[in-house]
């Protein structure tokens, strides 16, 4: 076991709160993350006072300085179509760039329970909606920067009562139909994530295969708490799971991760693979505030070809 912090903080966080965005919000968290132009970008999901989200924008030169536009980015679609599953809000959105698109998937939720949209953007300053991409009830969608053979694969989060909430995998021949779903790694009793288990950040790939950067929720009698955990997949074929760490990466510590909106989470929708090998994971703080810290790509990769847990058992 690697004895040291695999996430190393940033000194400065929280990155952002809802003091650093120039419109009335109430949390700002659960960003996605990307490049853009040798920028990075953050689309954060916010509450509004009526407790419903809509997702801003902000953007850094360093990954850790972060200045939020004068508007939202997305709101809820007033569009046929769109309008009628958003009603209740969107949130925890996901960016994953495939040419010179950039795919956002988020959570719409409305009275028919919470489903994915699908949305592109070319220069991050507009942004159109182009389907609902699930029935309910599912959430955390991660689509992979790449095709495997013509397809497209995305990692998914479906739920119901009767089975356990993993993490599944689907694919797509246009990002818009989707099908031939597998799970691919579920909770283990009485682990840190025994509860349930779902897609983060986008995968990134490395050349041992690519990393899932998860969260993972374990109920305690004071609620749930969120940590994140990692794992990797095959280059080729991103259903066949190489390893999955039974550690934590990442746990609540810091007192705006302990205490908030929701306390005790640390919860991902992004992460940054840098030149020097090094991974800059962004996540949401007790569902108020985000935050940064740095791990070693090595690292991670080492701990999930290292661990015995089984992906499914
Ligand atoms: C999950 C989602 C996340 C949230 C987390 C902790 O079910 O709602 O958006 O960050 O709970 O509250």
């Amino acid at each position: 076991m690697i004895n040291k912090p695999l996430v190393t903080r940033y000194e400065g966080n929280p990155i952002l709160t809802k003091h650093d965005i120039p419109y009335a919000v109430e949390t700002v968290h659960n960003a996605a993350a990307t490049k853009f132009n040798d920028q990075y970008i953050l689309l954060f999901r916010s509450h509004l006072r009526n407790g419903r989200s809509i997702i801003g924008i902000a953007r850094s030169d360093d990954g850790y300085t972060f200045r939020a536009d004068p508007e939202p980015f997305m709101e809820p679609s007033s569009e046929i179509g769109f309008a009628a599953h958003e009603e209740y809000g969107i949130e925890d959105p996901r960016i994953c760039s495939i040419g010179d698109e950039y795919y956002i998937t988020y959570s719409v939720y409305s009275r028919f329970g919470v489903r994915i949209g699908l949305a592109v953007t070319r220069d991050f300053e507009s942004v159109e909606r182009l389907s609902i991409v699930s029935q309910a009830d599912m959430r955390n969608v991660v689509i992979f920067p790449q095709t495997f053979d013509g397809l497209y694969a995305r990692l998914d989060r479906p739920h119901s009562e009767i089975n356990p909430w993993c993490i599944w995998l689907s694919w797509s021949p246009d990002l818009i139909h989707w099908g031939n779903s597998v799970p691919v790694i579920q909770p283990l009793t009485y682990h840190w994530d025994e509860m349930k288990i779902g897609p983060g950040a986008t995968p990134v790939k490395t050349a041992s295969g690519w990393l899932n950067i998860f969260h993972g929720a374990f109920p305690t009698m004071d609620g749930a708490v969120y940590r994140l955990g990692v794992a990797l997949h095959d280059l080729a074929d991103p259903t066949k799971v190489l390893g999955v760490a039974d550690d934590w990466i990442l746990a609540p510590e810091d007192p705006w991760e302990l205490t908030g909106y929701v306390h005790n989470v640390v919860f991902t929708c992004g992460a940054i693979a840098e030149d020097d090998g090094s991974l800059k994971i962004y996540w949401g703080g007790a569902d108020t505030v985000m935050c940064v810290g740095t791990a070693n790509i090595d690292d991670l990769v080492q701990l999930c070809l290292t661990s015995n847990r089984p992906p499914l058992s």
